[in-house]
């Protein structure tokens, strides 16, 4: 007899903390820190406090991108967050980043210092300081922010709903398993329709649109996360596999998805970055 494993909710949600799956221990439902811990300072005028994972690796994408062109003033320090150890919920941290996630971005060089969180935030805001990556023209710009909000927006999907499901869950369940495959699988064709008549999403140029969703979509269609790439048939969406391997060729990409990353082969890790010399 097969058991029964449809779900009544209850009238008040209650918080389970033996609800399972990959990052059930660092789940809350309470925003807010747990505990002090100061963040380290380092010399340069950014400060950033970040993960190796898609969305911290947008960031360290830009900063090398900047650091590539010769602009000094983009010097950074990235410490490590361990989002494992909970360590986003440090009082320092939630200090710079309300919504405990990293990556967060302190700038020193202004006074009052200027805090910035989400990722896409951040690279709008490096944008528009140092005047690279992000066009001034308001039909560019227009442009530009519409795919950097697309991805925002679409990336979600892609990791709390698709990935969570198809590798994190306690269990496979078909029904979110069929529902995040079918957004997942129309987003890779939004992105490949796009690129058929187009160097990179925004046009000829490549911008801050380009270095958020290559870590995400680049990512899933080169690297084979989620161990997903079989079964969303990635190598069919050409566009974006072309697209992926030409961003994934410049240095400062390949720079960027070191920092701050604490697993996979030793030469691709770079717990810290405090000077273009750690590399
Ligand atoms: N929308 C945020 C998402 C950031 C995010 O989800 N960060 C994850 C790691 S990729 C995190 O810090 N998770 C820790 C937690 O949820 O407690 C952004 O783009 O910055």
């Amino acid at each position: 007899m097969s058991e029964d494993k449809t779900y009544t909710p209850p009238k008040v949600w209650r918080w389970d903390t033996e609800s399972g799956g990959k990052f059930a221990n660092i789940n809350r439902p309470i925003a807010g820190a747990t505990h002090d811990q100061e963040l380290p300072t380092g010399k340069h005028p950014l400060q950033l406090h970040s993960l190796g994972t898609p969305n911290g690796v947008k960031v360290t994408i830009m900063l090398e991108e900047l650091l590539e062109l010769g602009v000094s003033d983009a010097e950074y320090d990235a410490f490590l967050i361990d989002i494992s150890e909970g360590q986003q919920f440090g009082s320092g941290f939630v200090e710079i980043n309300p919504n405990s996630k990293i990556p967060a971005l302190l700038d020193r060089s202004v006074s009052p210092n200027v805090r910035v969180f989400e990722s896409g935030a951040i690279l709008l805001y490096l944008g528009e300081k140092f005047g690279h990556f992000y066009p001034k023209a308001q039909d560019k710009m227009a442009e530009c922010l519409s795919w950097l909000f697309w991805q925002m927006g679409s990336a979600p999907y892609l990791g709390g709903g698709f990935g969570h499901f198809y590798a994190y869950a306690p269990e496979k369940y078909e029904y979110p398993i069929n529902r995040f495959s079918m957004e997942v699988k129309r987003q890779l064709d939004v992105l490949n329709r796009n690129l058929s008549d187009r160097k990179y999403l925004c046009g000829n140029d490549y911008t801050i649109a380009d270095i958020a969703t290559y870590p995400w979509y680049g990512y899933l269609v080169l690297h084979n996360i989620y161990e997903a790439a079989e079964f969303l048939d990635v190598a069919s969406y050409k566009n974006v596999v072309r697209w992926a391997k030409e961003i994934e060729k410049r240095p400062a990409v390949l720079r960027g998805r070191r920092v701050n990353k604490t697993w996979g082969p030793d030469e691709e890790q770079l717990k810290e970055r405090h000077s273009s010399k750690d590399f």
